[in-house]
């Protein structure tokens, strides 16, 4: 997509997308769960580990050979190439900021080198300590004892991927440090200068973060957000129904009915956030159909949009975990903008693709059989947040994300199942995927604790596009007690629930199920969430004193 500077063409992300996209389902899975939402900071920090230690080894072996460290930079800048343009979204001239960051890289691992190797008596450290010879003992061999981030220590421990680059730079343990590098003739053989290497490595570093964030700030990202700014939101032509005065018990620490947008979950496979520019957005309608579509997002704005609250919840998500949220949504429904296309008889699916080459499978049955299925452009009255897929997202009630919810979304295919696989699908995920009921306790907190006496037991419970009509709530393995139920404006909210409970001293279990509007009550059997969605009661513990 010329449209949009591809965050892909940095080959830190590139490298990182393609670990993402590489890596097994289970490992991710793995990631996931152990670094929720901080998984993309971890990748990229584990990127920059190994970049770390790469260059640190590359330096030791260039004070030696310095052809060989500009042997390493072109091995590295070949990874790097390799990465960036097998992007889904790449193209030739992607490889460009990775050849020059190369090009630099090898630059700079020169003038280091130079700068570090100090020929003469008379050199520029002067000062007091003015003989120059022993210089380089300034510094003894308190070598950079910072932490220590084993190189090779991927992902896992990116805490200190910031520091990584610079200590490693200055070179392994101390003896090494000692021997001079490179010969010049005449004079005093030369000596190198611990300070002068580091001090150049820090300088390095500084311009280059220096120069990322004025690229960050330069780039797509404030075209976007000034662009986010100015959409104007026309209003509904079908609004959606007022939400009923008791859809929110507010109860402390239970989740609000509507997630603010800053809270909602986000799950997605993008290291960079897509920065896509609506003056340059369009969606493409296309494939088993009569007549290919492509609307910009002037054109989606002028058609009739539909306001709806729906509850998005996320395969992923284990029993009684966080990436569910419910928020407002306004958008065309998909099914008009399909209409117009001409949909042939022989289609069940829909290939949807992001901005930056995720997919998405949808059954088109779901999407047309009358629900709110939107490509959204507002979420709880504002512009698309850009995290949650702006300027146009699919929402579809009943589906979990994975297989509905394409984000910054540019392109539909209509297509069949036998014909096509969505992202997800090869990597250990069902092709389809129906929401699973589920409730979750809120409050109290799982391994809380709370004062004996009256309390409250509340939470959320969901079965979106059929609806939940009962939660029951056992303590101890007694008896289930059904739990009062807030009021929803429909079937595609979650619903919050609540049941009072008096608690007694000791260690408690609390558990909760739920009972959908076509008489199906969760199963207790767990499964994990691989490959359509985690089942079974959540059960928390809790401490009453
Ligand atoms: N472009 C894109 N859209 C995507 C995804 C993604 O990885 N890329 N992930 C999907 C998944 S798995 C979920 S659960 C929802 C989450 O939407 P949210 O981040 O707005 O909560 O987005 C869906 N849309
Ligand atoms: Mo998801």
């Amino acid at each position: 997509m010329a449209a949009l500077v591809g965050p892909t063409t940095f080959p830190v992300v590139a490298v990182g997308d393609a670990a993402v996209d590489l890596t097994p389902a289970p490992v991710k899975d793995f990631a996931i769960r152990a670094f929720g939402e901080n998984d993309k900071a971890v990748l990229v920090g584990g990127v920059l580990v190994v970049l770390a230690a790469v260059a640190a080894v590359i330096g030791l072996v260039a004070r030696r050979w310095l052809w060989a460290g500009y042997l390493g930079f072109a091995l590295f800048g070949v990874v790097g190439v390799v990465a960036v343009v097998t992007r889904p979204d790449a193209g030739a001239f992607d490889a460009v900021p990775t050849v020059v960051g190369v090009a630099v890289g090898a630059w700079a691992l020169g003038w280091l080198l130079r700068r570090a190797v100090v020929g003469e008596a008379s050199d520029v450290r002067g000062g007091a300590s003015g003989e120059a010879s022993d210089g380089r003992d300034r510094e003894p061999d308190e070598a950079p004892a910072r932490r220590g981030d084993a190189p090779g220590d991927a992902p896992g421990e990116a805490s200190g991927a910031d520091d990584g680059a610079l200590p490693q730079g200055g070179g392994g343990p101390g003896p090494e440090v000692e021997r001079p590098v490179v010969m010049r003739a005449g004079g005093e053989a030369p000596t190198f200068d611990r300070r002068r290497l580091l001090t150049g490595v820090a300088g390095g570093v500084v311009v280059a973060g220096a120069g990322a964030v004025l690229g960050q700030q330069l780039g797509s990202r404030r075209t976007v957000d000034a662009a986010r700014g100015g959409v104007t939101l026309p209003s509904p032509a079908v609004a959606a129904k007022p939400i009923p005065a008791g859809a929110d018990l507010r109860i402390g620490g239970l989740s609000p009915f509507i997630t603010p947008n800053k809270d909602f979950y986000r799950v997605d496979t993008a290291l960079v956030v897509p920065q896509v520019d609506p003056a340059d957005w369009t969606l493409r309608i296309h494939g088993l159909v009569d007549r290919p579509v492509e609307l910009t997002f002037a054109d989606l704005l002028k058609l009739p949009l539909t306001e709806a609250d729906v509850t998005l919840t996320c395969v992923s998500n284990e029993v009684g975990g966080p990436y569910a949220g419910n928020a407002r949504w306004l958008g065309a429904r998909m099914a008009d903008v399909l209409r117009s296309a001409g949909l042939r008889s022989d289609a069940d699916m829909l290939l949807s693709t992001s901005a930056d080459g995720f997919t998405c499978g949808t059954p088109l049955d779901v999407v047309m059989d009358g629900r709110d299925a939107l490509f959204a452009v507002a979420m709880n009255g504002e512009a698309l947040p850009v995290d949650h897929g702006f300027p146009v997202r699919q929402v579809v009630p009943g589906l979990y994300g994975y297989v509905s919810a394409t984000k910054w979304v540019v392109d539909v295919k209509v297509t069949r199942f036998d014909q096509d696989e969505a992202y997800w699908t090869p990597r250990g995920w069902s092709a389809k995927g129906p929401i699973k009921t589920q409730s979750r306790i809120d409050v109290p907190s799982s391994g809380g604790s709370l004062k004996a006496g009256s309390a409250t037991i509340a939470g959320v419970a969901w079965a979106q596009h059929t609806g939940v009509d009962a939660v029951e709530v056992r303590v101890d393995r007694g008896q289930w007690r059904q739990a009062k139920l807030a009021e929803v404006p429909g079937p595609d909210t979650w619903r919050q629930w609540s049941i009072d409970w008096a608690a007694t001293p000791g260690e408690h279990t609390i558990e909760v199920r739920a009972t959908d509007a076509a008489g199906r009550t969760q199963t207790e059997q767990p499964a994990p969430p691989a490959p359509d969605g985690a089942t079974g009661w959540h059960s928390i513990t809790v401490q009453v004193a």
